[in-house]
């Protein structure tokens, strides 16, 4: 199998915590042609987006797919729990994470210069941004981890986006891990100094310095 992948996607990070984490035997690769719709690679995975995950017998997108076949493929312990509650807990916090913060988050990626910045535009995201962190706070059931005392596909999910909300909320005048939220600002402080995460989202921060400067 291989992954089409770029540092700075937190969709991918979130694909590569989950394969360093499994020590899956998966190739990380970047996309043919140099960018995302090169037709190298939109031949490749015609929405030209990554990550994407060439499985062997076709190539798949979305993160959340790509995550689901790399637990249920390979060895080790699994990041879903086995009781149909727990299961669907955990794949609640995934779509949280994925449909409900990361857009309006990524709404604002073209407003952290502040020459370039609309305020009314960030105020409105930055609000919605922080409901749907209340909203992760709220329906985090676990200690240490997320959905419990087990890592689990929503912390590869939510730690993916850690480094954009660390880096980028302050500068847009809020803070994503504060003390009103003593359950994400523990698990934050605690979760990237797991291997796999540690490992991903390394090489994240470093593609956000070189892309933003920060
Ligand atoms: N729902 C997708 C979202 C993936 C996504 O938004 N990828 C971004 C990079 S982080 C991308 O490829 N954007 C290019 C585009 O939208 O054309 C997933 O979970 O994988």
């Amino acid at each position: 199998m291989k992954l089409y992948n770029m540092d700075l996607s937190n969709f991918a990070t979130k694909c590569r915590i989950a394969i360093y984490e499994k020590n899956a035997a998966i190739e990380i690769v970047p996309v043919p042609g140099g960018s995302l719709k090169s037709p190298e690679y939109l031949a490749v995975y015609p929405l030209g987006m990554v990550p994407s995950l060439d499985t062997g017998h076709g190539v798949i997108g979305e993160s959340q797919a790509i995550v689901e076949l790399v637990n249920d493929n390979f060895d080790g312990p699994s990041l879903l729990p086995a009781d149909p509650v727990d299961k669907a807990k955990v794949r609640f916090l995934c779509g949280l994470h994925d449909t409900h913060l990361e857009p309006p988050l990524r709404a604002m990626f073209g407003h952290i210069n502040p020459d370039k910045r609309d305020p009314d535009l960030v105020d409105e995201k930055l609000a919605v941004v922080n409901a749907k962190l209340d909203a992760i706070e709220a329906a985090m059931s676990g200690d240490p981890f997320l959905a419990g005392a087990d890592f689990s596909l929503a912390d590869c999910a939510l730690a993916s986006t850690g480094s954009f909300l660390e880096k980028f909320i302050p500068v847009l005048g809020g803070d994503a891990f504060p003390d009103s939220r003593p359950k994400l600002k523990a698990w934050w402080a605690q979760v990237q100094s797991r291997p796999s995460v540690n490992k991903a989202l390394t090489e994240h921060r470093e593609a956000i310095k070189q892309t933003f400067g920060m």
